[in-house]
């Protein structure tokens, strides 16, 4: 009878969380004691809270929606905003640290919050008014108030500049009509955050919430990517939004804009955490798996897959940091932001691919985390700005020729 004992072995422990962080040009050096311990009190939380249900909520293509509650304990909605309004105080880095430490668990877990902090109470505490800080913000850091925001409409995705969503002056109203597609969270939201031509074709954001009539957010179904994470729709027919609800202080593209700014700086550092679940995971499977009498790490194929895997998070690390810095200090340009989002996505999903090779057969199933982010990260690396708009954002800045227009 032939011993399969080494395959069963490790596949009974690939369901523990044996996740343990890889340093390799020691960066945590560079880091605070603050930005350590909020690592530490999110990377224990997501292996108390989401490794252990991941695995079937992705399965059943459900949204873990208990957790919102447990993301606003950890701090991870707004963590760079003013407590006072319902953000976290901290800074830039400590902000992206735990969008690392969440995508480490999964990048539908971190949409739930990259949605929340910089694409809902952001542009409130930015471009609201004091009393639309005080009604929402709170709410919305404590997890009682869950948001949307909608930009991308069916056909205007990576052009938001050609939108037709529009509303038109009514009195002390405005008569919202149009349709956003793809929005995370839309369906369990209480408030949408809609960007809105105006009468003179000029972008507008409103605050929509759930319960206005002729507003509805039927959900996306069949998706193979980002699955314990909620899509929707966002339609109005004729909703009348009251004029308080539209946010004061800001007019143009420029507004969605610089939201998005705020949320891909939180995905250049969330892709690495997948990265490094990936390399985590092939690492000890190399170490582990026995074929040809040794553990496949000793051959130099897995070695090279390793070694390249290792050095592409590595400089990935490295770059945030320095965004990070820039971020703190306010020099953080967006054409920066756009090279990181596009850099670490795509490393993360190349990281994930090698990973799952490694992991051989077993590398497709939920057994180990390495597919599931492989899949999510098909949607990273489109939303947000997908990888080539981020290209085209980087050669405008430094070619100065606009391929947009
Ligand atoms: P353009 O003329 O270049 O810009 C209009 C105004 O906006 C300013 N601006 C920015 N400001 C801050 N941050 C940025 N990233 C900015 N990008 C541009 C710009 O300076 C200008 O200001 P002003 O004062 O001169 O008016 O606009 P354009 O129409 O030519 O568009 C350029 C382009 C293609 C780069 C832009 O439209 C773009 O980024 N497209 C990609 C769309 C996109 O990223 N959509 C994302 C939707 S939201 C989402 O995916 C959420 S997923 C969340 C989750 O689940 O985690
Ligand atoms: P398109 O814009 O149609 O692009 C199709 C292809 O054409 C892409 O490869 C693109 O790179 C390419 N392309 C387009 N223009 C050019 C050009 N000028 N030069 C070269 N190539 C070009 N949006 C929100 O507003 N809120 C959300 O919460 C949100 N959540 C999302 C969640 C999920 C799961 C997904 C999948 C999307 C989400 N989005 C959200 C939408 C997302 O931002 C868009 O899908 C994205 O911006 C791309 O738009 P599109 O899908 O319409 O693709």
């Amino acid at each position: 009878m032939q011993d399969n004992s080494n395959g069963l072995a490790i596949a009974k422990r690939a369901k523990e969380d044996r996740y343990q962080g890889h340093d390799y040009y020691l960066v945590d050096e560079l880091l605070s004691q603050d930005h350590l311990l909020a690592r530490e009190a999110v990377r224990a939380w997501v292996k108390q809270e989401v490794t252990p249900i991941i695995e079937a909520y992705a399965d059943k293509a459900q949204c873990p929606t208990h957790l919102f509650k447990g993301l606003a304990e950890i701090g991870a909605f707004g963590p760079s905003l003013p407590v006072e309004y319902g953000g976290g105080g901290m800074d830039e880095i400590a902000y992206g640290v735990i969008m690392q430490e969440l995508e480490r668990g999964d990048s539908g877990v971190r949409s739930m919050a990259s949605v929340q902090g910089s694409l809902v109470m952001y542009p409130i505490y930015k471009y609201g008014s004091e009393e639309q800080r005080r009604k929402y913000l709170p709410k919305l850091g404590s997890g009682e108030f869950i948001g949307c925001f909608g930009l991308t409409e069916p056909d205007h995705g990576s052009n938001p500049g050609g939108m037709v969503t529009h509303i038109k002056d009514d009195g002390d109203a405005y008569i919202l009509n149009g349709a956003k597609m793809w929005i995370t969270n839309s369906p369990v939201a209480d408030i949408a955050i809609v960007w809105a031509k105006d009468e003179q074709g000029i972008v507008r954001g409103l605050i929509v919430e759930k319960d206005m009539k002729g507003f509805s957010a039927p959900e996306i179904k069949g998706k193979w990517s980002l699955r314990a994470s909620i899509t929707g729709e966002l339609v109005f027919e004729d909703v009348r939004v009251p004029k308080s609800h539209v946010l004061p202080n800001i007019q143009g593209l420029k507004g969605p804009l610089s939201c998005l700014s705020k949320a891909r700086y939180g995905i250049a550092w969330g892709a690495i955490g997948a990265a490094l679940d990936c390399y985590d995971s092939a690492l000890r499977y190399s170490q582990e798996r026995i074929q040809f009498g040794k553990p496949i790490g000793q051959f130099q194929l897995i070695q090279k897959k390793l070694a390249e895997m290792i050095t592409e998070i590595t400089k990935a690390q490295l770059l945030v940091w320095r965004l990070g810095v820039l971020a703190n200090e306010g020099r953080a340009t967006p054409a920066q932001i756009s090279m990181a989002k596009r850099n670490n996505v795509m490393m993360a999903l190349e990281v994930a691919r090698e990973a799952r090779q490694i992991h051989g057969g077993m590398g497709i199933t939920n057994e180990y985390p390495v597919m599931r982010h492989m899949m999510n990260l098909e949607t990273v690396l489109t939303y947000e700005g997908t990888h080539d708009i981020h290209l085209l954002i980087t050669g405008m800045d430094v070619t100065g020729l606009n391929a947009f227009v």
